[in-house]
């Protein structure tokens, strides 16, 4: 299950600064529905829980993502509060980096609270995926994630991607709240740039590793690198990282791939696949997004990506 905001998103239809791109074509974009939509694509159940306006935006999300195959149930449908829209460039072929503008602000999404999502049907979950963007929507939002973070008998495995958006986030209180929830999960991904930007970790996975002791699992994405995963709580010992090489991609655009990763290394971890294994798996569901436009892309078929994760060594290296 996952649970966060999803938005309309826009497109843009050729290259250019957002003062300069002349139109934009609809698409749907949210990181823990897209993780949603990617795990369901790949045959596991899935369930997104989120809030959206009594609009035709929101109908446009909700039909959308069901026709993933996502368990759509558990949407609420806001009658006084829009469905949120971001509007976003093409990025810099070199860097990726892109221009975004939202119109979130008092959104349905941000209306998520303690007492407007059904808290049972999210803790009944199995693993419940969320990620630091909710945190940033409202101060709702933020006890929500408190309180679906605590420590608790029986609460799911909570997977938490740090996802920092510096654009969300009036005061500099991002970096604290986000490490605070990051703390608390089991499953966590933080991106090794994210981790500088936010909490001005350098140093690499070991370095970030150190100030995020407590997740039984952290996996450290490193861009086109790679990506290594800690495992250690078990022991008590802080464990050693396990690096897997990323698959070299023709980049059409980066928004996403984080998700995506995240989607293949959960279906991995559902599956009981070894660590490469779930890293491998994570890399080619990343690739898949990378290479296509949207910020959503349906992963590989699951043979397939079984077959290619399986290639030896000198293949991924
Ligand atoms: O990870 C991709 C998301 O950032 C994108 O789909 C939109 O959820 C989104 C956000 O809040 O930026």
């Amino acid at each position: 299950m996952t649970l966060g905001e999803t938005m309309v998103t826009f497109l843009p239809s050729r290259p250019g600064r957002l003062a300069d791109v002349p139109s934009f074509d609809r698409a749907i974009g949210g990181a823990e529905s897209n993780v949603a939509c990617a795990l369901a694509a790949f045959g596991h159940t899935a369930r997104w829980v989120g809030r959206v306006g009594a609009d035709g935006f929101g109908d446009h999300l909700v039909e959308r993502i069901a026709g993933y195959g996502v368990d759509v149930t558990a949407v609420h449908r806001d009658p006084d509060r829009p469905t949120g829209v971001y509007f976003r460039t093409a990025g810099d072929r070199g860097t990726g980096a892109h221009e975004v503008a939202y119109y979130r602000a008092g959104s349905a999404a941000s209306a998520m609270s303690l007492t407007t999502v059904d808290l049972a049907a999210v803790r009944a979950a199995r693993v419940l995926h969320l990620s630091g963007i909710t945190a940033a929507l409202s101060d709702d939002c933020r006890e929500l994630l408190h309180e679906l973070t605590a420590p608790a008998p029986g609460r799911p495995t909570v997977s938490f991607d740090v996802n920092h958006r510096p654009g969300l986030w009036r005061d500099r209180e991002g970096g604290r709240v986000l490490l605070e929830l990051a703390r608390r999960a089991d499953i966590v991904f933080v991106g090794e740039d994210e981790a500088e930007e936010a909490w001005g970790v350098t140093g690499g996975p070991d370095a970030i590793r150190r100030e995020l002791p407590e997740p039984g699992v952290l996996v450290v994405k490193q861009g086109e690198k790679g990506a290594t995963a800690f495992e250690g709580r078990c022991t008590g010992e802080r464990g050693t990282g396990t690096f897997e090489p990323a698959l070299r991609t023709a980049v059409v655009a980066t928004t996403g791939a984080g998700d995506a990763f995240a989607a293949g290394f959960l279906s991995a971890t559902l599956r009981g696949l070894p660590v490469r294994g779930r890293l491998r798996h994570g890399h080619l569901f990343a690739a898949a997004a990378l290479t296509a436009p949207g910020d959503l892309a349906a992963p590989p078929a699951r043979d397939h990506a079984d077959r290619l994760a399986a290639l030896d060594d000198d293949a991924w290296g």
